[in-house]
């Protein structure tokens, strides 16, 4: 499979994927939709944690504005349904956790592009910037969604009606992102991180990703019955087993579990 818009490699359990149209701050044109789609699919299948960042001096400038399809193709409407959703839900379904290193401004789509991933850290140089009503739209791509349970409806408030940027400290200070780093840091401590995610238990993590993930719209028994449903399945894990058995012989566990 080769890509045009999009950079893909896949060593030691971690997949990477960037993106690649450094030239216009990696705006999302459809080849790169179809593209990231794929590769989302194909780390999922062959890696054991998937890292998203971006080529040159930005993460994503969100949709590339001269590659909008003519109104009577579907409009917005079709092009957010068909080529945006399947994207954003290949990442939060993904069998593997996703971390997004935002390595410069992260714009539109591409801001919640990067909320879809599991954990994101970004570049102190980095900002979030809900740009869509700088345009005359509104914030898409999940926006509306991640923006008030990461940072409460005030500061998702505000971030859509004035769209101005955050700043990656101001934003990881906020929760919008787990951490910022400095520049020359992001690749190396996002690899650090993927390591981790890769040699830990993969079936406790996918467990652990979905009641978060349900955690939104369960109640608190719906919760307890969703924990103790895959406590139940976990604890017959031989990933369990193994991490009980080295927790008592006093060394480091060695999980298996895909
Ligand atoms: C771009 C873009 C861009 C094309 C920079 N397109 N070329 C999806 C589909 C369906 C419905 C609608 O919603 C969506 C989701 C969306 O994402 S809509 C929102 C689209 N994004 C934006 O409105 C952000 C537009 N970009 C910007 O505001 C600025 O470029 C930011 C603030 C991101 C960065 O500013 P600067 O650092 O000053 O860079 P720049 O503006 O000079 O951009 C560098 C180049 O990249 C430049 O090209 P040039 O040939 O002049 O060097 C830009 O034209 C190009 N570029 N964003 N979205």
């Amino acid at each position: 499979m080769s890509f045009q818009s999009i950079l893909y490699d896949s060593d030691e359990g971690i997949a990477t994927i960037t993106l690649n149209r450094p030239e216009s701050l990696n705006a999302v044109t459809s080849e790169m939709r179809r593209e990231l789609a794929d590769a989302v699919f194909r780390a999922g299948d062959e890696a054991r944690a998937l890292i998203l960042t971006g080529a040159g001096r930005g993460f994503c400038a969100g949709q590339d504005l001269g590659n909008l399809d003519a109104p009577e193709k579907g409009g917005l409407q079709r092009l957010l349904a068909e080529e945006y959703h399947p994207i954003l839900t290949a990442i939060v379904e993904s069998p593997i956790p996703v971390l997004c290193a935002v390595n410069g401004v992260a714009a539109g789509a591409g801001v919640n592009l990067a909320l879809a991933a599991d954990v994101v850290i970004a570049a102190r140089s980095a900002a979030f910037l809900e740009a869509f009503a700088r345009i005359g739209l509104m914030p898409d791509a999940g926006g509306t969604y991640w923006l008030p349970r990461l940072i409460g409806p005030a500061r998702a408030m505000g971030m859509c009606l004035f769209a101005d940027p955050v700043p990656a400290e101001t934003a990881a200070e906020w929760g919008l992102i787990w951490e910022a780093v400095e520049d020359d840091m992001l690749q190396s401590r996002a690899l650090d991180l993927a390591r981790r995610l890769a040699a830990g238990p993969a079936l406790a993590y996918r467990a652990m990703r979905r009641a978060l993930r349900e955690s939104a719209t369960n109640d608190f028994s719906g919760q307890l019955a969703l924990e103790a449903e895959l406590q139940g399945e976990l604890g017959q894990s031989r990933d369990f087993m193994e991490g009980t058995v080295a927790f008592l012989s006093n060394r480091k566990p060695v999980f298996e579990g895909r």
